[in-house]
């Protein structure tokens, strides 16, 4: 007799902001039961699936999640009771039908993606696997591999006050020889970081993602502090830079507004030649929302001045297939950044994660600003064998909790470490 679904919980728990979110449980018949939570973000893509707050000024200045947790317990139960968790795409299949809207706006992508994360953690139980050799089964035909972390050392954007336009600074050691390794760099270049900032008087607290937010001249001075990290631990070419501009959050009728960080209005292609001019003159091996979401047309036009860059599509994709396959058709970008509450459930990502795959496109498995100690996106990485993954700064132990399940990961299963592909040009 397969282990069934018995029964499920929801609770509302606090995340890395202290906002609510949405915790779920899947018990099954065995006694044994399987538990996840739901990240959320702060610079959202307007496609995204929906996160369904209460809107209830009385509770958590309207943020509580009472609402998806009764769609747990009175929708979602009712339907997957009885249902074998390690037949995955059934039980996603069968939640997404309860709302097939496109953004799952009436049972809510948190309460939906809460239960379907539980029950791949109930399969991996069942058939006494680790959650990483799971999720590769369902993924199919790939190799497990070790994930470059993409630490963000320095927020801006919505992630922090200070003046900062682009959100997310990051260090890629593209050259390390394990994630251990990559991981240790990451931490020694914080550190020494840390120290630069200090001895210019700057402010060493740091953002959302754990990342330092001091307020600097401009975001080249954020690069070139980096940079000076980087050669202070004798590292080199060996540790690559790569942003987040997160460009729809500060896009105003047709333009970007770079007031915060000094840099006035700019156009499309005023964006692209600041891109031209940073890629110039620091090592960056990734750019992600480097435009706006639904600005297709200028897109085409970024990827094609940039043939040998990683252009990621984050707000521009939001892990939903129809998004992505317009991209690959258009030739909008070559990377997809994967958040599993973009889309919803386990099944819809992992389907992102094959067309991207299929098409010559990178995958890089996301965070969000808001987060759990849930680490579900390590071995979400590690699974998929995708190469990249980024959870924000070595600080935090919400950010901490994933880079520590890599090393887990690492340990147990002796996976490689991944390279960077080059880009052809
Ligand atoms: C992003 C994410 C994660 P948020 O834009 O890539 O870093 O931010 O979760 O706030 O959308
Ligand atoms: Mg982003």
């Amino acid at each position: 007799m397969p282990d069934r679904i018995k029964s499920l919980k929801a609770r509302e728990i606090l995340d890395s902001r202290g906002l609510p979110t949405v915790e779920a449980e899947i018990w099954l018949d065995s006694g044994q039961f399987a538990r996840a939570a739901v990240p959320s973000g702060a610079s959202t893509g307007i496609h995204e699936a929906v996160e369904l707050r209460d809107q209830d000024p009385q509770r958590f200045h309207g943020k509580g999640v009472l609402r998806a947790m009764k769609n747990i317990i009175e929708e979602i139960a009712p339907a997957v009771i009885g249902m074998d968790p390690t037949h995955q795409e059934e039980v996603d299949r069968k939640i997404i039908s309860l709302d097939p809207s496109p953004q799952k706006k009436r049972l809510g992508a948190n309460s939906s993606l809460a239960v379907s994360m539980a029950c791949a953690r109930a399969s991996a139980l069942i058939q006494q696997k680790s959650l990483a050799e799971v999720l590769s089964t369902l993924f199919g035909e790939t190799e497990m591999k070790m994930p470059i972390p993409f630490m963000n050392i320095v927020n801006g954007g919505a992630h922090a006050d200070n003046n900062l336009d682009f959100q997310e600074f990051m260090i890629a050691p593209v050259e390390a020889q394990s994630f251990a390794e990559a991981l240790r760099m990451g931490s020694e270049i914080f550190h020494q970081l840390k120290k630069i900032l200090k001895s210019k008087e700057l402010s060493t607290s740091v953002g959302d993602e754990g990342g330092f937010a001091p307020r600097l001249r401009s975001h080249e001075e954020a690069l070139k502090f980096i940079q000076q990290a980087i050669d202070a631990c004798g590292y080199g070419a060996s540790v690559q830079v790569a942003l987040d501009v997160a460009a729809s959050s500060f896009y105003k009728d047709g333009k970007y507004d770079l007031s915060r960080s000094g840099g006035g209005i700019k156009t499309t292609e005023q964006m692209i030649e600041i891109y031209r001019e940073l890629v110039q003159n620091f090592p960056i091996v990734s750019i992600e929302d480097a435009l706006y979401e639904d600005d297709w047309k200028a897109w085409k036009r970024l990827t094609s001045s940039f043939p040998r860059l990683q252009l990621v599509g984050d707000d521009l994709f939001v892990t939903q297939t129809e998004r992505l396959e317009r991209g690959i058709r258009e030739k909008c970008g070559n990377a997809i950044l994967i958040k599993l509450n973009q889309v919803g459930s386990l099944t819809e990502t992992l389907e992102a994660m094959r067309m991207a795959k299929q098409n010559g496109f990178e995958c890089m498995v996301s965070h969000r600003s808001g987060e759990t100690e849930d680490h579900f996106i390590a071995d979400l990485a590690v699974g998929t064998g995708c190469g990249q993954i980024k959870t924000g700064s070595v600080s935090r132990s919400d950010r901490t909790a994933k880079y520590n399940q890599l090393l887990r990961l690492e340990e147990q299963l002796k996976l490689p470490y991944s390279k960077m592909r080059e880009l052809s040009p």
